[in-house]
């Protein structure tokens, strides 16, 4: 017995001083101490395509209009489980690979999610019908295919490697905005436990038996839910808490509204269990205010210290799809004094800063 309890004990040592130097650890204390200075900027496929330009090298619409590259950088895996060789934005995998590699090098961070698509219907992400996610579980109909979309994942996030060949950090968000009922994995498709079970799941495939130790594990739910934790994995399963919320109705006041309702109620919570916070996906569609960035969002946000803000996308072939300044847009001057806010960081303010 006494022996046991020892043997049990000694591996709990070995394995908590494991991760404690591993590459997602090392990240976490640095976006700790990263937050201490300001909130970092993000911006969604940053470095692949913009407003009216795609696959340019060492492009980036952040960059064009304040000549420096976002301080986080968000990548986007859907389709990757498919095997295919382009994600369902069109950006090909190596390329992406790539530029999380270009990321790193800069001293700037990474943050991945992920949409696959629906593993009953096998329409997009979007479809919520079928309840796969009772279907991908142990026992499930489709529970083969998901360990085989999961070994696609691992894979990939496996090859980002640094020029040692080290494991490039990333965080991780997977089955976002749950709450919703949008997402195959949302609150139409699953139970709250179901959810948490799949969350779980992939965690621990990841970690032990891919072994990714490199893996700073986002929980994201959309804003607006009574209940952030309805969904919560625990603590053991996530390093940072977020809310993904946008402005699709050009309604300033509405969400400045709930900016602050959602950025109080992150910053309660996230101390409570000791978790980074982050605003995990934010935009104004179409950006109909010019000085969204500096008269709408900064107000809000200058009132609370968090790890990053990810500005949702530009894509070139849908316009409507546009949360960021770009060259010659009307947002560029008040994005510029956004940029210029002391504590709004860039890959420039926080390179030095490991
Ligand atoms: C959504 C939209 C889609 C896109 C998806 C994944 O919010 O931007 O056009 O395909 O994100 O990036």
């Amino acid at each position: 017995m006494h022996k046991t309890i020892l043997l049990a004990m000694t591996l709990l040592a070995f394995s908590l001083s494991a991760f404690s130097g591993s590459p997602a650890r090392k990240l976490i204390k640095r976006m700790k101490k990263l937050q201490r200075a300001g909130i970092m900027v993000g911006h969604q496929d940053d470095p692949v395509y913009g407003h009216d330009w795609k696959w340019e090298l060492g492009r980036s619409d952040v960059k064009d209009v304040v000549g420096d590259y976002p301080a986080l950088m968000g990548f986007e895996l859907g389709h990757l489980e498919q095997g295919k060789e382009k994600s369902l934005d069109q950006v090909p995998f190596p390329r992406i690979r790539e530029e999380v590699k270009r990321q790193h090098e800069r001293g700037g961070i990474i943050e991945i999610s992920w949409h696959p698509d629906n593993p009953v219907t096998g329409k997009s992400a979007w479809d919520p019908s079928g309840f796969p996610v009772r279907e991908i579980l142990a026992g499930g109909s489709q529970h083969a295919k998901f360990n085989t979309w999961l070994k696609r994942i691992a894979e990939f996030l496996s090859s980002l490697r640094d020029k040692d060949g080290k494991l490039i950090p990333v965080v991780f968000r997977p089955w976002h905005e749950m709450g919703g009922g949008w997402f195959w994995w949302g609150s139409k498709s699953c139970t709250p436990e179901e959810f948490k079970q799949l969350f779980v799941y992939t965690h621990d495939v990841f970690t032990r038996q891919y072994k990714l130790d490199n893996l700073v594990w986002g929980y994201s739910p959309n804003a607006g839910d009574e209940d952030f934790l309805k969904y919560y994995p625990g603590d053991e399963y996530v390093d940072l808490m977020g809310f993904d919320l946008y402005d699709f109705e050009a309604d300033n006041a509405k969400y400045q509204g709930n900016l602050k309702r959602e950025l109080t109620r992150l910053a309660k919570v996230g101390k409570e269990h000791k978790k980074l916070i982050a605003l995990t996906e934010t935009g104004a569609q179409q950006l109909p205010d010019e000085n969204w960035f500096s008269q709408v969002f900064w107000p809000v946000a200058r009132e609370y210290s968090f790890s990053y803000v990810l500005f949702w996308r530009n894509a070139w072939d849908q316009h409507k799809e546009t949360y960021m300044s770009y060259p010659g847009a009307p947002s560029e001057a008040d994005f510029k004094k956004f940029a210029a806010e002391k504590r709004t960081l860039f890959v420039n303010d926080i390179k030095n800063k490991k």
